[in-house]
């Protein structure tokens, strides 16, 4: 052991939870901060923390005028994006991580990052930043507490997430919580200059699921240092759901009213930047249909008393892609960041202290993009990263739903599983069944975008958009969603959410997208609604029921026949395509893969006529 030292912050903490405060020292211990800052969540904190980040050039204050209290983030150019690559899953035993996830056994991690840590927080402050996921008012409330010595992680964490005194106070003496250590793993000799943007080289995002603890070193962008976000909302509590019985998934939630003053909640998994933050606050463009948020990334859910299915969203903040955000394609979102207290990293600074991004209409004649260079309309190049974020609190969403912070959540009526595909996948297809539902996710495919270091635009399985994220073994994973809908962990088989595919992203000959997508999205959700009333027609197909051309509302949309009937149809040839591919996808999961998904890939050759 090495010897205590003594840290400013350290004696006296605001807790008595004796395994908080031990983890804290031992952190502390190892690290070598130079002091140990608890975060209370408040104001002044907020105010005392951006300052500082200002001061040191992290962070630019914006106008007031447009954006009050908000700040410009730019990034090392190295560190713009989730790097799948150094993410691991750290099961006991190598088969629980599965063949989607990168592995290494729990004990070669801690002994190599233990290292990586050492005296990695040398002349910065270690903040402590106790969190809750979901409501507190949950009968177990979902706490963390993420240690990170970073500034601008403490700031995003209070947009993010429920943190701050009142969660500690909450967690007592010995409430069980989700230890989550990051460090950007940059120390500082004394004397060091520090850089506007620390981070390391060396990245490791690792999951310990039997442990249900959290280490990352060496990026500071979001998705990698947000723990309570990818980290413990998907890939810890999925391995949670797993062993409890419910579903930690990459979705949307939202709640729909027909002119009828029916009510529908429908949860929706589409890839990183596939279209989730749109369409949980899209406004439709059919009269009288009303859509309100309840969550635009992540769903926990879980059975109610009643056998149906529950969602709830255990986010406090919204983490938007920020090109494409406009006040055509999101309104609710641009009136969401208009009310400020919200950081903005990778975009563009105007001359006159707004933000700017690709997708907001004509460009100002000079900005200064996310390198922070000059740029113009004659620039090479994007002025905004194409992963660049607005990071906003979800209460400033004009149209939140009432029942956000109900701990119980909403049942859900419908699922949508969706990517990005230039051809092949209609706009919208209802699947037989569950378990044909649950094969639409287990081998939904997207185009990779930039929400992931790597190539971008390679069509990839994705399954149930939780390639990244689920933290254990695919197929118990597939598994466990088909026991889901036979009545297990108190659910109600004949209760089950109906399960769709859609695809906004269809293109046609000149690699225009078919379908306009965005608000016009509501036709296909007025059409799912229809379904689940059996009031709507489709065709029976052999991949699944897909709307007839009259079906699907066309009122006042301005598309072609031919262009509907494009993105609409179901191409044998296209699907046959698709088949050797499937069989790849299934046959990396070995004998563990579910024989129920065999069979309905059997059952699809059979229909498209594949030997
Ligand atoms: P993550 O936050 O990474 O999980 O992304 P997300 O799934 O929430 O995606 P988001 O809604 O932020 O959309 C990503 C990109 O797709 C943005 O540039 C959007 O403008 C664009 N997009 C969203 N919906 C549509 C649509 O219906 N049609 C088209 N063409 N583009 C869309
Ligand atoms: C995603 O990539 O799915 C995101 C952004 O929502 S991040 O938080 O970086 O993962
Ligand atoms: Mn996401």
């Amino acid at each position: 052991m090495s010897v205590p030292v003594m840290v400013p912050g350290l004696e006296n903490p605001p807790t008595n939870h004796s395994r908080l405060t031990a983890w804290v020292r031992e952190v502390a211990e190892l690290t070598t901060p130079e002091r140990v800052v608890w975060c209370d969540g408040s104001d002044e904190e907020w105010r005392r923390l951006t300052d500082e980040l200002v001061a040191s050039g992290t962070l630019v204050r914006l106008n007031d005028e447009y954006k009050p209290n908000s700040f410009w983030a730019r990034t090392d150019p190295s560190d713009v994006a989730r790097v799948e690559e150094r993410t691991y899953i750290c099961s006991v035993d190598e088969a629980d991580a599965g063949p989607t996830n990168n592995w290494m056994a729990p004990a070669e991690m801690k002994q190599t990052m233990t290292e990586l840590y050492r005296g990695s927080m040398r002349g910065r402050t270690m903040y402590v930043i106790p969190f809750c996921m979901g409501p507190l008012t949950a009968e177990n409330p979902m706490y963390g507490v993420e240690i990170t010595d970073s500034a601008y992680v403490a700031l995003s964490m209070r947009i993010m997430t429920r943190m701050g005194s009142h969660v500690l106070d909450a967690m007592g003496d010995d409430a069980v919580y989700v230890p989550a250590l990051h460090s950007v793993g940059a120390p500082l000799d004394e004397g060091q200059a520090d850089t506007a943007w620390p981070c390391s080289e060396t990245k490791y995002i690792s999951h310990f699921p039997e442990s249900r603890e959290i280490w990352s070193f060496g990026s500071g962008y979001g998705g990698n240092s947000l723990l309570g976000k990818k980290c413990y909302s998907l890939r810890i509590a999925s391995v949670m759901g797993r062993d409890e019985g419910w579903l930690a998934e990459h979705m949307l939630i939202l709640k729909l009213t027909s002119p009828r003053d029916e009510v529908r909640y429908i949860a929706a998994a589409f890839p990183s930047a596939c279209g989730k933050t749109n369409l949980a606050m899209v406004e439709p463009t059919i009269p009288g249909w009303k859509v309100e948020t309840l969550g635009d990334d992540i769903a926990w859910m879980r059975f109610g008393e009643d056998g149906r299915l529950y969602a709830v969203n255990p986010e406090y903040g919204l983490f938007g892609v920020a090109p494409g955000t406009d006040w055509k394609t999101n309104p609710n979102a641009m009136r969401a960041i208009d009310k400020g207290n919200s950081l903005f990293t990778n975009v563009a600074l105007t001359d006159d202290g707004d933000i700017w991004w690709e997708g907001m209409g004509e460009p100002p004649a000079h900005l200064t993009d996310w390198h922070g260079k000059d740029w113009t309309p004659d620039s090479e190049g994007p002025s905004s990263h194409p992963n660049s974020r607005f990071c906003t609190p979800i209460q400033q969403c004009p149209i939140l739903a009432d029942e956000y912070e109900d701990p119980k959540g909403v049942p859900i009526s419908a699922i949508l599983f969706g990517g990005r595909r230039a051809s092949t996948i209609p706009l919208v297809t209802q699947s037989r069944d569950w378990a044909h539902g649950v094969y639409f996710g287990a081998t939904l495919s997207s185009e990779t975008t930039a929400a992931a270091v790597g190539k971008v635009g390679v069509v990839r399985r994705d399954p149930m958009a939780m390639l990244p994220f689920i933290g254990y073994n695919g197929a118990d994973y597939f598994r466990h969603w088909i026991e889901m809908g036979k009545g297990a962990n108190g659910g109600d088989s004949s209760k089950m959410p109906a399960i769709f595919y859609v695809n906004w992203f269809r293109r046609d000959d000149d690699g225009k997208f078919l379908w306009p997508g965005f608000g016009e999205n509501s036709r296909v959700l007025k059409w799912v609604v229809e379904r689940l009333e059996g009031r709507a027609e489709a065709v029976e197909t052999p991949i699944g029921f897909v709307p007839t051309p009259e079906s699907l509302d066309t009122d006042g949309l301005d598309l072609d026949a031919a262009s509907l009937d494009a993105v609409l149809n179901v191409d044998v040839e296209e699907w046959r395509a698709e088949i050797p591919l499937v069989q790849e996808w299934f046959e990396k999961f070995g004998d563990k893969l579910p024989g129920v998904l065999w069979a309905e890939l059997d059952a699809l050759k059979a229909r498209l006529g594949v030997e």
